[in-house]
């Protein structure tokens, strides 16, 4: 088999990598490992971006976000004991936010490969990268019971945390950066009205947050201990514990239910440099993950193949390689910023365990700062909303 670039994994990088090729004119052969119906019940990011939401209807993938998500202007924080704030970042940066869900851009991302025939290989085993760091790069895989050999000219690594790809970097040459938090987070789905705002919650008993994917579908969340399992959490527990760190005024507006997915996520903040080698290109979770508060991770994958793709299309038209020499450093500055906001809101608004009464004293009075300071809520709606993309 041969094709103009091989991409590794067929999440939300690697499926909107070929549809932003395709739409320059360049052949992909994507390559993943699950099959499609589990690729698509993923429950997982929910809240796009501005840049994101523009960098889906350039690529015809607005249809039906645009008719089912719920666009919101930014997020409300409560603090136990104190009045609520809104973060809004459409009042200071003219930007919005649509919620939608992960699984809806998946559902989207195979019906835009379907009607263009594209070659998505599900269930592929064995994906291994070779000569990355040569002209001629290749990609071997076993599908259905075969082997095959993929040449290429360039390699996309789109295949997550636990992927393959950011392996073939050589470990002389690559830089690991990594933060892990002492707990998880709990989620549930369920078919219930959501809160109007998206709202994070800092209470003595640990974050909780809010969230939406449409009028009669919510998404909820809480902290919890890393030893914990979700069998420990039935419905009822968990509406409970959701509502004892809600204000009571709050609490009362939850509408509750059965919940149609649960699972606990650990958060970790992690960056692998540099995202390129040779001719092999890093994108999303296979270089980089951020903890799930300020909602970054999939924005981040977007940013990611929206350079790739810029450079790739660059390289055939002109044969200037310019582009692709700048991608690890500019993906890394957006990359990097992102990582910050993500860092810096887990910490401001969950409990730690062993934090100090002095640590608690000065969460307190950042918290205080925000809510009396436009200038801090300004800046903070700057991060919230994502960077620009850098102009080529
Ligand atoms: P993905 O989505 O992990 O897709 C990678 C794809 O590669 C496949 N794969 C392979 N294919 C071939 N060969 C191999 N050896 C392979 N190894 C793996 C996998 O099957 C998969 O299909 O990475 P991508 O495309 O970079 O997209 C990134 C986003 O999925 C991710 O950033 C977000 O989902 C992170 N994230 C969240 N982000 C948000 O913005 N908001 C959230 O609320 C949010 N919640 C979450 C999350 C991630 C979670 N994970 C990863 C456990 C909740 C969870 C539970
Ligand atoms: C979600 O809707 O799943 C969600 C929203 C905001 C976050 C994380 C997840 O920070």
């Amino acid at each position: 088999m041969k094709t103009q670039v091989a991409i590794i994994g067929g999440g939300p990088a690697g499926l909107l990598l070929a549809e932003l090729l395709h739409r320059q004119g360049i052949d992909s052969v994507v390559l993943e490992k699950h099959s499609r119906e589990h690729v698509i019940a993923r429950i997982r990011a929910g809240v796009l971006e501005q840049t994101t939401v523009d960098v889906l209807r350039a690529a015809g993938l607005g249809a039906r976000m645009d008719a089912l998500g719920h666009v919101h202007d930014g997020m409300r924080i409560v603090w136990a004991g104190r009045d609520s704030f809104y973060i809004d970042c459409h009042k200071h940066l003219g930007k919005r936010f649509m919620a939608y869900g992960q699984s809806q851009i998946q559902e989207d991302l195979f019906a835009a490969a379907d009607r263009r025939s594209a070659q998505v290989l599900t269930e592929c085993d064995a994906v291994q990268p070779h000569d990355v760091a040569g002209e001629q790069p290749w990609v071997s895989f076993r599908h259905r019971g075969e082997d095959f050999r993929l040449d290429c000219d360039f390699i996309a690594g789109c295949d997550g945390f636990h992927g393959v790809s950011r392996q073939a970097i050589p470990a002389t040459l690559r830089r690991e950066f990594e933060k892990a938090y002492p707990f998880g987070w709990l989620g549930i789905l369920s078919r219930t009205p959501p809160l109007p705002d998206i709202t994070y919650v800092n209470h003595p008993r640990g974050f909780a947050l809010g969230s939406q994917r449409s009028p009669m579908l919510s998404r909820w969340y809480i902290q919890v201990p890393l030893a914990d399992t979700v069998d420990d959490w039935s419905d009822d527990r968990f509406w409970a514990e959701l509502a004892a760190r809600f204000p009571s005024e709050m609490a009362r507006q939850i509408v509750t239910g059965a919940s149609i997915e649960k699972s606990i996520a650990p958060l970790r903040s992690f960056v692998a440099e540099p995202m390129r080698h040779g001719h092999l290109f890093l994108c999303g979770d296979a270089a980089h993950i951020v903890p799930p508060t300020g909602a970054k991770g999939i924005n981040l994958a977007v940013s990611d193949v929206f350079y790739l793709q810029r450079a790739l299309a660059a390289f055939y038209a002109s044969g200037s390689s310019a582009l692709i020499d700048a991608y690890s450093a500019t993906a890394l500055r957006r990359v990097w910023s992102s990582e910050r906001t993500s860092w810096y809101l887990t910490k401001l608004l969950h409990r730690f365990p062993g934090d100090s009464d002095f640590d608690q004293r000065a969460q307190e009075s950042e918290l205080d700062y925000l809510k009396s300071s436009p200038h801090a809520q300004a800046s903070l709606a700057e991060q919230y909303a994502g960077m620009p993309f850098e102009p080529a």
